[in-house]
């Protein structure tokens, strides 16, 4: 029905009779994406059963991909390019008046995910399957995503996010595998034949019904799955008197995706949505290895599961009880087949501190909590036997103590990979946070650099620049990303540089007008693009790109022979609804935005933008529009960072610390290819355990801090009264935790190294396709491979 312009358009309008039971003139914007969906479902479901039907066939080795989050955003543009369909499509569509753009931009994000490493989940299941390779993901069917943003007066408001009002054409629902989960109850302990045995009694069950969804490889005939479990009542309701809150603890679990980024909560909800995930995952897992195999012995060979952070550790306790108990194996051959199926990555030092309380989780899991006080207890005696009277470190390293469970030694202790998301967050891993572990098993340990799959964040978000690099050096960087270095030679070609910058002019002028129709504000075309686009955090310090703003500001303001290259910095953030002081980030963005905005003395040089709700379908809209990539964390705190690898692949230069992947990315492009800045990872370390930084003395020292630190609380924003002395005191009253005032000069310095390059267009353009040629390396396809030949032993299968 795609092969050319006219069978697709038949196919459409008899599809718009039969599906909607309109005529086309009839039919709306909304009814053309519907259509549209199922054209490529239908389209589709041929490779989908044949793929499944090939990973049964060929007893392939599986991955299964355990995340809590998956961030997709909108699938019909990426599916429509990947099958390779698209330019018949928009043609066919604009034969009968309708713009293509307009049909994509009705489907709502999938915000299934918080930042980072939800999108990254995503990002993974796309090269998974274009890379031929049998993976999938699993996760859960939030009723809701993350928050929607509005900003009122400033101040970020949260609306409950609906994607699913209108329906989802992309899943289908299995009602027929749904998984049985259990919580509370008790556990029965009896002899039998001189065994043990453990029965869950009494528990509170949970139907965990799939919904799958194909994920579909860029010019492939294969087809994975991504499962996501919805949470429903059990089929024979209990016989208990409060029958609604039943239902509603029930439905419960997969409402609301938790808003939380690179920091988690004990929460009780929390734990039955990670434990929920992890039983239906295993279980669906399970009863299809058993179909083809009989048996779980040889599970582990042809089976990898992979927990994407601790979220769905749980993964270890549960394969094991699945083998004790209801395959009556040995401790010992349970936790062999267990540790051999299991990798988990680390994304963020943070995660090391989780823990849960026992009080919690004994309670609400009391089968899988005999099962980790057993792994633990194996697990310290082996570390006695090893380190024998070394009382310190066992106990620093045990999976429960004092009252609550790790669930990062848990992950170590059971799995047979443990890696970190890019060369430095291994190192600090490896010597600092996990030093005990890698002494213990230095096996184990493993980087994998992230990546992003180009193509979403090149080849659909940025057409324009993906025709000239086909123009430049063919097509085959669609396919094998790191043959993006073939542009280097035209790097310092003028008539490519033009042609770069041209491509980067004409998205400027969309964003910009996106810009005008959001805000109301008109920004100078010509204008830096200076972006900062991520969760709002405070180690991420938005707050030091503000402050400079708000420097630049005074000294156009007093220095009447100060003057810069026009400037728009454009921000995009959400921040955790609890999370205050972000929140008072957002609001000192905005004040600052209206201040100098408003100033015909300034506004013409400076701009402040702050785009609303920030997601997946914005982003692909703000990466190919930027100059600068604004990518200051803390150095040593930001694990990887990907949105660094995005505005890389789109031509835009960054301005950054050597902190995650900008480390990597530095040593692609070189040093002088990039803006770098500020204290390194060993300073801020150093500083950590020693101490010695005082902020007050870089408060006192320089007068361009101490005029913006003061103007937080002086008055200079009347409207706010007290609201930012939090940020005041954080940054004097609590000694700047994240370093924004020691590398406060560092960083203006840094901006104007970015200005004069940008004054000097061939060397500008000469950089920004360096950055291009080299971004190849961050292609998720390399990183999915590496994980495949070493943690997953996964080859591709046609
Ligand atoms: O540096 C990023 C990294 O690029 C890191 O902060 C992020 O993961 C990205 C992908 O590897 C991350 N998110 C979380 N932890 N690390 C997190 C923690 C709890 C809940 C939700 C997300």
């Amino acid at each position: 029905m795609f092969t050319d312009k006219e069978t697709f358009k038949q196919a459409f309008l008899i599809r718009l009779e039969t599906l909607c039971g309109k005529q086309f003139e009839e039919s709306t914007t909304r009814d053309h994406y519907y259509v549209l969906g199922h054209m490529v479902r239908e389209h589709i479901s041929r490779h989908w059963i044949a793929t499944n039907e090939r990973n049964r066939a060929q007893k392939r080795k599986q991955v299964y991909y355990l995340s809590i989050e998956f961030l997709l955003g909108r699938l019909l543009g990426s599916n429509l390019l990947n099958l390779g369909v698209r330019q018949v499509v928009e043609e066919g569509l604009r034969d009968l008046g309708i713009r293509l753009e307009d049909v994509e931009e009705s489907e709502a994000d999938a915000g299934l995910g918080n930042g980072g490493l939800g999108r990254l989940a995503a990002c993974f299941l796309d090269s998974l399957a274009t890379l031929n390779l049998p993976g999938h993901g699993h996760g859960i069917r939030y009723k809701h995503g993350l928050f929607d943003q509005k900003i009122v007066d400033g101040y970020q408001v949260e609306l409950p996010q609906q994607w699913l009002r209108h329906g989802n054409v992309w899943e289908i629902r299995k009602e027929e595998l749904a998984v049985e989960v259990n919580f509370w109850g008790k556990v029965e302990v009896y002899e039998q034949n001189g065994c043990l045995v453990f029965r869950h009694i009494d528990s509170k069950k949970v139907m965990a019904v799939p919904y799958d969804m194909p994920v579909i490889g860029y010019g492939t005939n294969t087809v994975n799955t991504l499962r996501l479990w919805n949470a429903e009542p059990a089929k024979t309701f209990p016989l208990h008197k409060d029958v609604m809150q039943y239902k509603r603890e029930t439905e419960a679990i997969s409402e609301f995706l938790y808003p939380d980024d690179a920091h988690d909560e004990g929460k009780i909800l929390r734990l039955k949505q990670q434990y929920f995930l992890v039983a239906a995952s295993l279980g669906s897992i399970v009863r299809a290895h058993r179909l083809q195999h009989g048996n779980l012995h040889q599970l582990h060979e042809y089976v990898a599961i992979h927990v994407n952070d601790t979220h769905p550790v749980l993964a270890i306790p549960e394969l094991m009880r699945i083998l004790l108990d209801e395959e009556g194996m040995s401790w010992e051959e349970a936790w062999h087949i267990t540790t051999h199926t299991i990798a988990y990555t680390n994304h963020t030092t943070l995660s090391e501190r989780l823990r849960m309380a026992i009080h919690l989780f004994q309670p609400l899991l009391p089968r899988i909590y005999m099962i980790v006080e057993e792994i633990n207890e194996r697990f310290c005696r082996e570390l006695w036997e090893r380190y024998p009277g070394d009382w310190g470190r066992i106990e620093q390293m045990a999976i429960i103590a004092h009252g609550v469970v790790k669930m990062a030694h848990l992950a170590i202790a059971g799995s047979h990979s443990v890696n970190g998301v890019a060369k430095l967050h291994t190192e600090i891993l490896k010597q600092r946070e996990m030093r005990l572990f890698y002494e213990w098993a230095p096996h184990k340990f493993n980087n994998k650099t992230n990546g992003v799959t180009h193509r979403r964040w090149l080849l659909k978000a940025n057409p324009e620049l993906s025709a000239l690099i086909t123009d430049t050096t063919g097509s085959r960087w669609i396919h094998e990303p790191e043959t993006l270095i073939e542009l280097k030679p035209h790097a310092s070609d003028p008539a490519f540089q033009q042609a770069l910058s041209a491509v980067k002019q004409q998205r400027k002028g969309k964003l910009a007008a996106r810009i005008y129709e959001k805000t109301g504000i008109r920004v100078d075309e010509s204008s830096i693009f200076d972006v900062q686009v991520k969760r709002l955090h405070a180690y991420k310090r938005q707050l030091l790109n503000v402050l400079h703003i708000m420097y630049l500001y005074n000294r156009l303001k007093e220095d009447p022979h100060f003057s810069i290259y026009p400037r728009t910095f454009i921000f995009g953030a959400k921040a955790s609804p609890g999370y205050y002081y972000a929140k008072r980030i957002i609001k000192l963005i905005h004040s600052v935005a209206d201040k100098v905005n408003n100033d015909k003395q300034t506004n013409e040089q400076l701009k402040v933008i702050f785009l609303e709700n920030y997601r997946v379908s914005l982003a692909e809209e703000i990466f190919p529009a930027a100059d600068v990539s604004e990518q200051i964390s803390t150095a040593s705190i930001e694990a990887s960072g990907t949105g660094n690898m995005k505005f890389m692949m789109n031509g835009a230069l960054t301005l950054g610390t050597l902190d995650g992947a900008n480390v990597e990315i530095a040593e692609a492009v070189g040093k002088e290819n990039m803006f770098l800045f500020g204290l390194t990872a060993e300073e801020v370390l150093n500083y950590y355990e020693h101490g010695g930084y005082r902020a007050h003395e870089y408060y006192h020292h320089d007068k361009r801090i101490k005029q913006v630190v003061d103007q937080l609380v002086n008055g200079f924003f009347p409207d706010v009264a007290d609201y930012f002395e939090p940020i005041y005191d954080s940054l004097l009253t609590q000694n700047d935790e994240y370093f924004v005032l020691r590398d406060f000069a560092a960083y203006t310095e840094a901006h104007e190294r970015v200005e004069a390059a940008y004054r000097d267009p061939a060397r500008w353009w000469y950089m920004s396709a360096v950055n291009i040629a080299h971004s190849g390396y961050f292609a998720s396809d390399r990183t999915i491979a590496e994980y495949a030949v070493d943690i997953w032993g996964i080859s591709p299968s046609m």
